[in-house]
């Protein structure tokens, strides 16, 4: 890492290994949430409008399965470099868990969405939810029976990308924590940090698309490399 002691700004992206450990199954690891499920089958729009039943069961399954998880040591510490930075810090988050939350992170941005909101397609209101959406539930604000999973599907326009980019471009550090590099516009957050000036760091299980673009990279289990990661930027902070 370069001169860590001028870092005032940074980035945090986190994908689905920075959950992994937690007990939530990625999407790309043999026996992954798509390895069971073909992506155009359950996570598009069109997918939603040909087979809605497969969809909310599937997001039904998730829904229920991540409430019974817990945050690891890897949420645990970001949360409190999240509590103890002066600087401006933002977690952007691929992942529709609340497992950044929990742990006790509260500059969180969720891109794709989250598990635990239902959208209503007929009054746009987003709502708190937690159980199955495969009854057709009626919308708390309007009382429809259209509520879809509050998740950003494969063509649909990611949530807040204003003021992802402005993170962005104001960042000295910007740090991918367990993805794979294979889903944009996420995947290209590092080339932009980097056009801009950032340090860029990759905390990852194992090497990821994006791992040419990063000046360093460092492999292991998040429950491992996170922490260390954040007990050095502490010490020099
Ligand atoms: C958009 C929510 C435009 C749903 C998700 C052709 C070329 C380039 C782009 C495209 C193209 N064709 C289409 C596109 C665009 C498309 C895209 O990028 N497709 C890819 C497949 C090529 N993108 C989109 O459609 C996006 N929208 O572009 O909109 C637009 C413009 C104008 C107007 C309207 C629209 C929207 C994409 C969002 C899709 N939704 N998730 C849900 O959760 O069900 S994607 C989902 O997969 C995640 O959210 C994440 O973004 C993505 C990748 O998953 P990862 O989190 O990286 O997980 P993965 O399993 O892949 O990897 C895990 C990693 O962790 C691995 O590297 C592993 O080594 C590591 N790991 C494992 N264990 C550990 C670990 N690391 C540390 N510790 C461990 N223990």
């Amino acid at each position: 890492m370069g001169d860590m002691s001028r870092i005032r700004n940074i980035v945090i992206l986190t994908g689905a290994g920075i959950s992994a450990e937690s007990g939530i199954d990625t999407f790309r690891s043999e026996g992954g949430l798509w390895e069971q499920h073909r992506v155009e089958d359950v996570a598009t729009p069109e997918a939603f409008e040909r087979n809605p039943d497969l969809v909310l069961r599937f997001y039904d399954m998730r829904r229920e399965a991540i409430q019974t998880k817990l945050p690891n040591p890897a949420h645990d510490a970001l949360a409190r470099l999240d509590v103890a930075w002066k600087g401006e810090l933002l977690i952007v988050t691929q992942n529709i868990d609340d497992l950044h939350e929990r742990a006790g992170a509260s500059r969180v941005l969720h891109m794709h969405g989250e598990h635990l909101n239902a959208w209503c397609t007929w009054c746009d209101t987003r709502s708190r939810w937690s159980g199955p959406l495969i009854d057709r539930p009626e919308c708390p604000a309007c009382g429809a029976r259209a509520l879809r999973p509050d998740v950003v599907w494969f063509g649909e326009m990611p949530y807040q990308m204003e003021r992802i980019y402005a993170a962005l471009r104001s960042a000295d550090l910007f740090v991918s924590i367990g993805t794979s590099g294979a889903v944009y516009p996420a995947a290209g957050f590092v080339q932009n940090a980097r056009d801009l000036g950032a340090q860029t760091l990759e905390l990852n299980l194992e090497r990821s698309q994006g791992s040419a673009w990063f000046h360093e990279t460092r492999l292991g289990p998040a429950s491992v490399v996170v922490p260390e990661w954040v007990d050095e930027v502490l010490a020099l902070s």
